[in-house]
């Protein structure tokens, strides 16, 4: 009995992986098949890319980046047209296998050499994110490390459930520059997420610049909540940070808040307040007070302007127009206003997004939903033929604390422990809207208590890996139980990436 619970011991603790079921992978696969072997990454593992077209070269070059700093192996990218090659690792798109979807990939590991095959480059970067995972944490870091590099082998078939898995960063409350947001675009892009919604606008700053009406950053962008002195993204920074999504395959969408939640905007053009004007800047947390004056023409000029604008720098095919929390104007104002703006969002070839209050106007027929608040608000949209993007307050919002004792986030919406995160399901959470309905799922972060990367991480970290999961696995493979000693053992990987995440209670972190 005692000597074969120390074999079971040993081969646990062995840093040579030998069962691909046993690897801790986020968000889980769809299919793991173990052979009961293991590769060993050396420094003449260099990657092999099948053909020589630039972005999968690029992915090549990607992983090669990820691996190098810290095996040093000083890992190449090369081109072969052949199927195998011994000891490496070959990335090939490949023509035989449609059921992987745009953005599923096959990972086959033997003890001679790793293939990823992909119908499009998207999968190949995602089996990229996966082979990441199954080295040690250690990878992760910037400076050296010891070896050695194992992996088990074995055959991982994978696909994602949702075409949408998004996170919002809300940089209107306080703002975050454009090295925040590279880096947490490099940390969805490791758990398989592919949208960045940016809130843009609110209340409190204009966060882009806007060529055709300077003073919305001039002035609008000055300060943020608490006085600080916020900031705003030129139009070439904007485009940078689009760039640089792309590249990860996360595709970014604008969002200009409105009517409601538009004092900064007020502020620096008078002539769009409905009567009056007042040019004070805003930096408290209230929210419903302001309203563009849906009843002037300049309203729709300016509107049109942002609209172009944004669309022009914006590859993505969203554009979000917010529309929440419209509390300072008339419900007989706000539906036409909604309806109005769709036009103008597919005059500039955009479709619309919009917190879930849109619903109660006449929706475009390719208009979705971003469900927050009302269940109502969703199930007029679906009965209007929208699709729906899920964000329950309750359960996605990002920005709500953990529990009493959390340093940061509110709890309007209740407190959202890991578990409680990670334990509902996008299409049975409401009868009416069924999984064709949904398009994905989005987790929120708004930055009212927030002002700097590490207070955002301890919100955004471990959570966003749930939600990751959510998107991604089928809901029978997800179980809490097995989750969360996957999530444990992500801790000593979020610590390798310089992640300052949240150590909550309900995980056994391994130390
Ligand atoms: C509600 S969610 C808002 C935001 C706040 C957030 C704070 C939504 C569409 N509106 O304006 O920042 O609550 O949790």
């Amino acid at each position: 009995m005692l000597a074969s619970a120390a074999i079971v011991m040993t081969v646990a603790c062995s840093s040579e992986p030998t069962d691909l079921s046993k690897a801790n992978i986020i968000p889980k696969p769809v299919s793991i098949t173990p052979a009961g072997g293991s590769f060993t990454l050396t420094q003449r593992s260099d990657i092999y890319v099948r053909g020589d077209s630039p972005e999968i070269l690029q992915i090549g070059q990607y992983l090669a980046d990820r691996l190098n700093p810290a095996t040093g192996f000083g890992l190449e990218v090369k081109t072969t047209g052949k199927d195998i090659v011994r000891g490496k690792i070959l990335l090939a798109l490949t023509e035989n296998d449609p059921s992987l979807g745009d953005e599923g990939y096959e990972l086959v590991i033997t003890d001679k050499s790793v293939k990823l095959t992909a119908a499009k480059p998207a999968g190949l970067f995602y089996g990229v994110q996966t082979l990441r995972q199954l080295l040690p944490a250690r990878i992760e870091m910037d400076t050296l490390q010891e070896g050695p590099w194992n992996i088990a082998t074995g055959t991982i078939r994978d696909y994602p459930s949702y075409g949408y898995r998004g996170a919002m960063r809300d940089v209107a409350r306080h703002f975050f520059g454009v090295d925040d947001i590279k880096i947490f675009i490099d940390q969805m892009a490791a758990y398989k997420m592919n949208v960045l919604h940016m809130h843009l606008s609110d209340d409190q700053g204009w966060r882009i610049e806007i060529k055709s009406w300077p003073n919305l950053t001039a002035h609008g962008g000055r300060t943020e909540v608490g006085g600080g002195e916020g900031g705003f993204y030129t139009q070439e920074q904007y485009s940078e940070i689009v760039k640089y999504a792309q590249d990860r395959f996360i595709t970014i969408i604008p969002e200009i808040d409105m009517p409601g939640h538009t004092m900064a905007a007020l502020a620096s053009y008078p002539e769009l307040n409905a009567k009056g004007s007042d040019t004070a800047l805003y930096t408290g947390t209230e929210v419903g007070f302001s309203s563009l004056a849906t009843h002037k023409e300049i309203t729709y000029k300016f509107v049109g302007d942002v609209v172009r604008e944004l669309s022009a720098l914006t590859p993505g095919p969203w554009f979000h127009i917010g529309g929440d929390e419209s509390h300072s104007t008339k419900i007989e104002d706000y539906i036409p206003f909604v309806n109005r703006v769709q036009d103008t969002v597919a005059a500039y070839g955009k479709q619309v997004l919009g917190w879930d209050e849109i619903a109660l106007s006449t929706l475009k027929p390719n208009t979705a939903v971003q469900y927050w608040a009302k269940a109502e608000n969703a199930v007029k949209g679906v009965a209007q033929g929208a699709k729906v993007l899920m964000s329950p307050c309750k359960y996605a919002y990002i920005d709500m604390k953990y529990d009493s004792t959390s340093l940061f986030g509110y709890n309007w919406a209740g407190y959202i422990e890991v578990d409680d995160g990670y334990n509902w399901d996008p299409a049975s959470l409401v009868p009416e809207i069924k999984k064709e309905n949904i398009i994905g799922i989005e987790s929120p972060l708004w930055a009212e208590t927030i002002s700097n990367r590490a207070e955002a991480e301890y919100l955004l970290f471990p959570r966003l890996l749930g939600y990751a999961e959510i998107g991604w696995t089928p809901k029978e493979l997800r179980s809490w139980d097995d989750y969360k000693v996957r999530l444990a053992n992500h801790g000593e990987r979020m610590n390798a990436m310089g992640i300052s995440f949240y150590p909550s209670k309900r995980v056994e972190w391994f130390k």
